[in-house]
């Protein structure tokens, strides 16, 4: 598994819902570290690219008008099997499903409206950080506390 970076989109209604603050500090108290944040629209290409995995689907009109009809917050985390970690954080795709103790548990009931994208995989991963972020905007730092995150006594953070 090992150190891993992953990312993470809150999505037009957690922007609109005024969630940004409540949902990054669950990642932040998590002990996920945020390499990199970006305010941005995501233009109809972007979402297009983005989705191209769900394009045959029949959400898939409905899920590009979505994603580019208000701003949303990018964010590049990263921690020890942030991937898998994050999207347990994130719960069940729909709202209706997903469990308390989760974001989307938490803080949602739609099913298309759900408040967060989280990569599913290392290559996923790979390929939306390089689309959302460019050269120079994951930025890698030493944290103050990182000895009392993770146990980092042996080879690898434990
Ligand atoms: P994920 O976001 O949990 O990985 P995916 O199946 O990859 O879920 O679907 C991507 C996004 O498409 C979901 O987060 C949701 O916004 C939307 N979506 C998925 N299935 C449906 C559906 O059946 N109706 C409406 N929107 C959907
Ligand atoms: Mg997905």
């Amino acid at each position: 598994m090992g150190m891993e970076q992953t990312l993470i989109i809150l999505k037009p209604d957690a922007i609109q819902r005024g969630l940004m603050g409540k949902i990054i500090t669950r990642f932040e108290d998590k002990g996920l570290k945020v390499i990199g944040a970006k305010f941005m629209q995501i233009s109809e290409e972007l979402a297009a690219t983005h989705y191209s995995d769900h394009k045959e689907r029949p959400f898939y009109a409905g899920l590009v008008s979505f994603m580019t009809s208000s701003p949303v917050l990018v964010l590049a985390l990263e921690g020890v099997g942030a991937i898998a970690i994050c999207r347990s954080m994130m719960g069940a795709t729909f709202g209706s499903q997903a469990v308390a103790g989760t974001i989307r548990g938490d803080f949602g009931v739609s099913n298309s409206f759900n408040l967060i994208h989280g990569s599913d995989s290392p290559e996923a991963a790979t390929k939306e950080l390089g689309l959302f972020f460019n050269d120079g905007e994951i930025i890698s730092w030493n944290r103050a506390n990182e000895g009392w995150v993770y146990d980092l006594s042996g080879d690898e953070p434990e």
